[in-house]
């Protein structure tokens, strides 16, 4: 069946595009509305035409897949002229998103009607690329120079409602699109038509203007290039005759769309899209998830509870006391009300979010929960006790999860009367804010339990991540080394701030050796110790060292470096160097390039250990891991990408 059709209202033609899943503009769908408009204009009888989209959505964007392949005719740019050009007026119509070269499409039209739950944007610097059929020249065109600034160069789509605002679009409607946009097309027929969007003034702002929009650009970009790239586009199209704009525009996507940052950009798209869907769990269906509970009320468990009340899901949190219950419930409307002081949350959703917390030191107000997620200290005993209460208290049905991150699932769930109901659900704090999701199954863990874990997943907006059972899973085994692999570098030499300075600079928010810092040297030192009383040989670390000497972090004024009092600008300590003298036996030299590499080497060679092992069942959801729990720059791809480009530019 052919990707584009043509029905009538009367006078008016429907485009009906259906190229599922997302209606990417494929070059047979380019193919077919082209040879749309030139049909539509050589029929007389037509006197305007809707633009429409069977499926879930308006077309989403240029084709992902094609973009490693060499361009094919008709291009869409042209594509876009050609129905600007059209004789009769289109209208788009505009459900689900429309997005990237789906939106250009529509700016390509006379005009824009959409679903009053339907969303438009230009989110190609997320591709790592700029809008490449017009999105920087027609944007600021509809919506102002400021408005396109702030969809072009941030990505990220705005709702209809406001999309009206801006003046992207000119009707919303409830319901019935497509009799709705075949009305308004009538409708239009009656007044003088607006000019052509390409035809339309810009206002240029002054230099001060774009001054203060690159500072802010770069700041928010964190070392990705396309948003800065994106803002010279639009700076041409405010200055420039429009052929002129269009001319930069399609030079920089095409410089763009062969790019590292490009390629690692799409590698991650798609990893985003492949793990929420393992495939051995296809045909299976996850458990209903109606009512959740968590036990263990602090930042973890609170955080965790959050998140499950910004789904939607009510939850009962158990704390083993009523002053540690009422310490949880304080920390969880701690979370809600910094929510409404950043402005994400109202006050009435700030006030129905914890109108859906039970809590309560009774375990028997789990009896309805169909999943309870353990968030309790890191303690085998306390976590075997907890689950003891818990398979006595909740439905034999019921999914019982812990969040453990560094124990053994299989010895938490040693003994429960029905282990194939258990699973691991590593979440990163703050919990209600990190989109990582490791899911850890035992052995024992049935596949319904472990879908249920990824249909969480999918309620709380998070990205999972199915990981084996080895010591850390997979994020905090590959931070292990990484930090392991840092202390090599000291102990060879180099200076802790050249090392943070290099992870800086390849695109982290802080170094190693700053994030210690700021989250406490003890948190690990606690856990090599519970090793080491248990027998197990555990080299002693150089944050070893410094735990002992008291020194564990901004919190007691110092770490790996001093701190003034009330400050958080870290200051090389000659105290550390007294405390490490005896390890540092090196005098190497490395510069900031090559220390990164270094530790991303490392860093993709554990995880290289954790796909052997059969730990992860793919390099991109490494990757993932990274990118969503550990700050590793997204634009790199991660570590496993990032690693198998630093291996082949060595050998190649
Ligand atoms: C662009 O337009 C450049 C132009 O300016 C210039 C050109 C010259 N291509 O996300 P989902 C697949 S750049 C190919 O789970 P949802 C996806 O891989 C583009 N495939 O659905 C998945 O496949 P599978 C700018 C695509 O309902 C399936 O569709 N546009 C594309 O949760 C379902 O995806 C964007 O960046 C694509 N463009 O969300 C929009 N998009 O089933 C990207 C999706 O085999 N897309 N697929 O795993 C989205 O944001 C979401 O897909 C959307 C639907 C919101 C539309």
């Amino acid at each position: 069946m052919s990707v584009v059709s043509i029905s009538r209202d009367g006078d008016i033609a429907i485009v009906t595009v259906d190229n599922p899943p997302v209606n990417a503009l494929s070059q047979a769908l380019r193919q077919g509305l082209w040879d749309a408009a030139a049909t539509l204009d050589a029929d007389p009888s037509v006197r305007a035409v809707v633009l429409i989209c069977a499926g879930r959505t308006f077309i989403a964007g240029a084709d992902v897949t094609e973009f490693g392949k060499p361009p094919l005719e008709p291009h869409l740019p042209d594509l876009v002229d050609r129905i600007e050009g059209a004789e009769k007026p289109w209208t788009a119509a505009i459900h689900g998103s429309a997005l990237g070269g789906g939106f250009e499409v529509a700016m390509g039209c006379r005009f824009r009607v959409a679903l009053d739950s339907a969303s438009v944007g230009l989110p190609e610097v997320t591709l790592g690329i700029v809008p490449g059929a017009s999105g920087t020249v027609r944007t600021p065109r509809l919506a102002g120079i400021e408005a396109a600034v702030d969809l072009v160069t941030s990505g990220k789509p705005v709702r209809a409602a406001k999309a009206l605002s801006l003046g992207l679009i000119d009707a919303v409607f409830a319901s019935d699109l497509q009799a709705n946009a075949v009305a308004f097309a009538r409708d239009a027929l009656t007044c003088d038509l607006p000019p052509p969007v390409s035809a339309r003034p810009v206002a240029a702002p002054d230099a001060a203007f774009w001054d203060s929009r690159s500072q802010a650009v770069a700041k928010a970009a964190k070392g990705a290039d396309a948003p800065l790239r994106a803002l010279g586009c639009l700076r041409k199209a405010a200055e420039a005759p429009f052929a002129e704009a269009m001319a930069f525009e399609r030079q920089t996507f095409l410089d763009l769309r062969g790019s590292d940052q490009a390629a690692a950009l799409r590698h991650v798209f798609f990893a985003e899209r492949a793990a929420p869907r393992p495939a051995h769990l296809r045909d299976v269906d996850p458990l209903p998830l109606r009512r959740a509970g968590v036990v263990g009320g602090g930042t973890m468990g609170a955080g965790i509870a959050a998140a499950l009340r910004d789904a939607g899901i009510p939850v009962t949190l158990i704390e083993r006391d009523g002053q540690a219950l009422a310490r949880g419930t304080a920390t969880l409307r701690g979370i809600f009300e910094n929510a409404v002081k950043r402005g994400k949350l109202s006050d009435a959703q700030a006030r129905d979010r914890m109108a859906g917390v039970t809590a309560t030191t009774d375990h028997a107000a789990l009896a309805d929960a169909d999943l309870v997620i353990e968030a309790v200290f890191e303690d085998i005993a306390v976590k075997r006790a907890v689950f003891d209460r818990l398979a006595r208290a909740c439905r034999p049905d019921a999914v019982l999860a812990t969040n453990t991150s560094y124990l053994d699932p299989r010895l938490i769930a040693n003994g429960l009367p029905h282990p194939d109901r258990f699973i691991g659900l590593h979440f990163f704090s703050p919990a209600n804010v990190m989109r990582l999701l490791e899911i850890v199954p035992v052995p024992e863990t049935s596949d319904r339990t472990l879908a249920t874990g990824f249909a969480l997943a999918r309620l709380l907006n998070k990205i999972p991540v199915q990981s084996g059972i080895c010591e850390g899973f997979i994020g905090n085994r590959i931070l292990k080394r990484y930090r392991a692999s840092a202390e090599a570098l000291v102990c060879q030499g180099i200076a802790i701030a050249d090392i943070d300075a290099a992870m800086r600079g390849y695109g982290f928010a802080m170094g190693p050796f700053e994030a210690q810092d700021l989250g406490g040297l003890d948190i690990a030192f606690l856990q090599r110790e519970g090793a080491r009383a248990a027998g197990r040989t555990v080299p002693e670390t150089l944050g070893d060292i410094l735990v002992r000497a008291g020194r564990k972090g901004q919190k007691t004024g110092g770490g790996w470096y001093d701190y003034a009092p009330g400050e958080r600008r870290p200051q090389p300590s000659a105290a550390v160097a007294d405390l490490l003298a005896d390890r540092i036996t090196g005098s190497a030299r490395m510069d900031r390039d090559s220390i990164a590499r270094h530790l991303i080497g490392e860093m993709a060679a554990e995880g290289q250990a954790i796909l052997d092992e059969g730990i992860a069942a793919r390099a991109s959801d490494i990757d993932l891991v990274e990118i969503h729990g550990y700050g590793f720059p997204r634009w790199r791809g991660g570590p496993m990408f990032a690693g198998a480009s630093l291996a082949s530019s060595r050998t190649g």
